[in-house]
């Protein structure tokens, strides 16, 4: 991490206001079985943004939970002004977050993971920044999970930037800025690579969007487990990804893109 950075992640983010100019925010959580921290983290960032940013909505897109997570979000939306939608079937990451997006109705959107592995505040590290850029990334710095992820996360991002031709470091993270209009063009093109970011912003960065990478203090998983990297599944995750990534090389090389 380069020095400034470094000062910088160690300086406390002054909290807002957001600068309404730069128009209002739609906060969209994707969620699957997370009875446990989903009530924790819906409070927390609504107390944090609701207020502070003039025009905000929260939407949660939950998918297929098969814990308590359905009546926990039943019970918060009877009480809090949030839009939640849940589905019985679980759709995956990718197309839950698709849906969400086309719900919003905001000039931009802050889609961040629900597990609170990310801290609210440090959405103002982000804010300022969408006077220049269309995509603001919150880089995590420095990543708290087991070693294995973190160097399968290094070498994913490694191929990402050799193959594909892009500068960036952490393609994949869970908190994010991006301007809606480039959501909406971007995100229906999304198919090849199951988690949606990295694949988002590669085809982000090649239509030429202005993307920044931030870096944001990440925090280890507290409680509940993760429904995606189940280690019986990483070879064949890690094989899907790699062929993801051959076809977006494709498609870029054929000027697809
Ligand atoms: N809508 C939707 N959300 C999902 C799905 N799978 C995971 N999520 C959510 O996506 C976010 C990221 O998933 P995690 O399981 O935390 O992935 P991770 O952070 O890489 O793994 P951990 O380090 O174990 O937390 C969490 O908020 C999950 O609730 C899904 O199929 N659909
Ligand atoms: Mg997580």
């Amino acid at each position: 991490m380069k020095k400034n950075d470094l000062k910088k992640l160690n300086e406390m983010p002054l909290r807002g206001p957001a600068d309404p100019e730069l128009g209002g925010i739609s906060l969209i959580f994707p969620v699957h079985n997370e009875s446990f921290i989903i009530e924790q983290t819906i409070r927390n960032y609504f107390a944090e943004m609701h207020g502070r940013v003039q025009d905000f909505e929260l939407i949660v897109s939950e998918d297929g939970s098969i814990d308590d997570t359905k009546s926990v979000l039943e019970r918060l939306a009877k009480e809090l002004p949030i839009k939640v939608y849940m589905s019985n079937e679980r759709k995956g990451y990718q197309g839950a977050l698709k849906d969400a997006i086309s719900y919003a109705t905001k000039p931009w959107l802050f889609i961040v993971d629900s597990d609170y592995q990310f801290a609210v505040i440090d959405f103002w590290r982000l804010e300022s920044y969408r006077r220049e850029y269309d995509i603001i990334l919150g880089m995590k710095s420095p990543r708290r999970d087991p070693l294995y992820r973190i160097l399968l996360s290094k070498g994913y991002n490694f191929l990402l930037r050799l193959f594909l031709k892009v500068p960036y470091r952490d393609m994949d993270t869970g908190f994010r800025l991006i301007r809606r209009d480039v959501a909406n063009e971007i995100a229906p093109a999304v198919r090849y690579m199951s988690f949606f970011t990295a694949e988002f912003v590669v085809r982000a960065h090649h239509k030429g969007y202005r993307i920044l990478e931030v870096p944001v203090p990440h925090y280890a998983r507290k409680i509940g487990s993760t429904s995606i990297f189940y280690i019986s599944k990483l070879f064949m995750i890690c094989f899907h990804q790699f062929i993801g990534l051959l076809r977006l090389r494709n498609d870029i090389l054929s000027k697809k893109i």
